[in-house]
């Protein structure tokens, strides 16, 4: 842990690392978009796309910029972007749940979801203005030339409203989730209270495409799955609708992950409507708004972390999530929140620079931590990379860096691991895993 050896610390090390993610990212590149992986992950997810993004501005920032165009060509007319855009070419059985349980184009047809190609109905966080920015930051006379923010804002700011407006359900200024995809950490625990509410539906009613490419014991369980088919389901019966008749969800929870990085893509949001040459001001607004609210309802000073708060008990989560630590990357979070959340990183929680390296997704004492299973323990590339943005955004300058030494080590050292064990670093999922790859190469730049 201490003397670290790996291929960040030496020229030809990053060379090598720079070459093996490019190739990764040639490699699951379909054409318009970039798949999470062939195997597992067959098609456009909303979040990795903006992940992506942000690592291929460094090798096209065409292929960047069309990354985040193709994701948002399948935006409701609610404004809700997708959390998967299903690619046709691939078989029905090949991913599950595919556009068949789905029906986005007649079930959620009265939400304003397009015709003529099938998603899902559910959301992912919005980390798309953040990567809409960041993409035209790596060459602006490029992206001025093809008037790629100007066709992105109008989209980018309907995305924020659908979220502002229709998913505020708990009144309090902050948006909900309405099932564990959503928040992007499937089976993280802290999920494990709300969704006890949730009926399953019979493991031998559906067929999980996952465990043809991943092994069980890294992945949620079949009493998850059939949670996670029930909520979404209902949804769907809905017509995928957020409030109104029906509108009481079995499943509502604010979560500070998310919530962080809307409020971090309303700043980014409002740099982009400067440059266009719209109000700022509205998008400054509110991503000072999310801030407040984050600290208002979500921040518990006693364990100087944010928790998750379950809107149905109008209750805050037991569980510490890695969630909890994301809002890092808010600028203008209060000082003092900053520096708790800096020594909550580092304490028996989280071990960041002390037992573990990469943080870990859930808290390192908790009951249910288990190093190896998915979002229940192991470290992640993409949260890992937030945390060093935060980090050095705030002036924590020595430990951003040794964090993206870190990242850079596993990444190599696992094959661009989906996820890996966060005290031996050993490779756990999907290898060759897109958002990995790409911000390797962000954090090489
Ligand atoms: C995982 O989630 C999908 C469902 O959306 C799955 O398990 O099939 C999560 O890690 C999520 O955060 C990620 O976006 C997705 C694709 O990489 O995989």
């Amino acid at each position: 842990l201490t003397r670290p050896h790996g291929p960040a610390h030496t020229p030809q090390g990053r060379t090598a690392l720079r070459r093996a993610a490019r190739r990764v990212l040639l490699h699951n590149w379909t054409g318009t978009s970039t798949v999470p992986s062939h195997g597992l992950y067959p098609h456009q997810w909303s979040w990795d796309s903006a992940f992506v993004a942000i690592g291929l501005r460094h090798l096209s920032v065409r292929r960047a910029q069309r990354e985040l165009e193709t994701l948002t060509a399948a935006q409701w007319g609610d404004g809700r972007v997708p959390h998967i855009v299903f690619n046709r070419a691939v078989p029905l059985g090949a991913y599950f749940p595919s556009p068949d349980f789905w029906r986005s184009s007649t079930a959620g047809a009265a939400a304003g979801a397009p015709q003529e190609v099938e998603t899902s109905g559910i959301v992912q966080p919005p980390v798309h203005a953040l990567a809409a920015w960041l993409v035209h930051e790596a060459d602006p006379a490029a992206s001025r030339r093809r008037g790629f923010l100007p066709r992105l804002y109008p989209r980018l700011a309907a995305w924020h409203r659908y979220l502002a407006d229709r998913r505020d359900l708990g009144g309090g200024g902050l948006a909900a989730v309405l099932h564990p995809w959503e928040p992007g950490m499937d089976n993280s625990p802290c999920w494990d209270g709300p969704l006890q509410r949730v009926e399953p539906v019979p493991a031998s009613t559906f067929r999980r495409a996952d465990l043809d490419h991943g092994a069980a014991s890294d992945r949620p369980t079949d009493l998850d799955y059939g949670r996670y088919v029930r909520l979404a389901a209902d949804y769907r019966d809905r017509g995928y609708r957020d409030g109104g008749p029906g509108g009481a969800h079995a499943f509502a929870v604010e979560d500070p992950g998310t919530n962080a990085l809307f409020a971090a893509s309303e700043h980014a949001l409002a740099r982009i409507a400067a440059e266009v040459g719209a109000a700022p001001g509205p998008h400054v607004r509110r991503a000072e708004a999310l801030t407040d609210a984050l600290v208002t309802r979500l921040w518990d000073a006693q364990t100087g972390v944010f928790r998750c708060r379950d809107l149905r008990a109008d209750a805050l989560v037991p569980e510490i999530g890695v969630g909890g630590l994301i809002p890092l990357l808010v600028p203008g979070l209060p000082a003092d929140v900053v520096r708790a959340l800096v020594r909550t990183a580092a304490g028996p929680h989280f071990g960041l620079g002390d037992t573990v390296r990469m943080a870990p997704s859930y808290d390192l004492a908790g009951h249910a931590f288990d190093p190896g299973r998915y979002w229940r323990g192991p470290a992640w590339f993409n949260v890992n990379w937030l945390l060093e943005r935060g980090l050095r955004q705030h002036g924590y300058t020595d430990r951003a860096d040794a964090l993206r030494d870190a990242a850079l080590d596993a990444a190599g050292g696992s094959g661009f691991a989906e996820y890996v064990d966060p005290y031996s670093g050993e490779a756990r999922g999907t290898r060759d895993f897109s958002w990995t790859a790409a911000l390797a190469l962000d954090l090489l730049a």
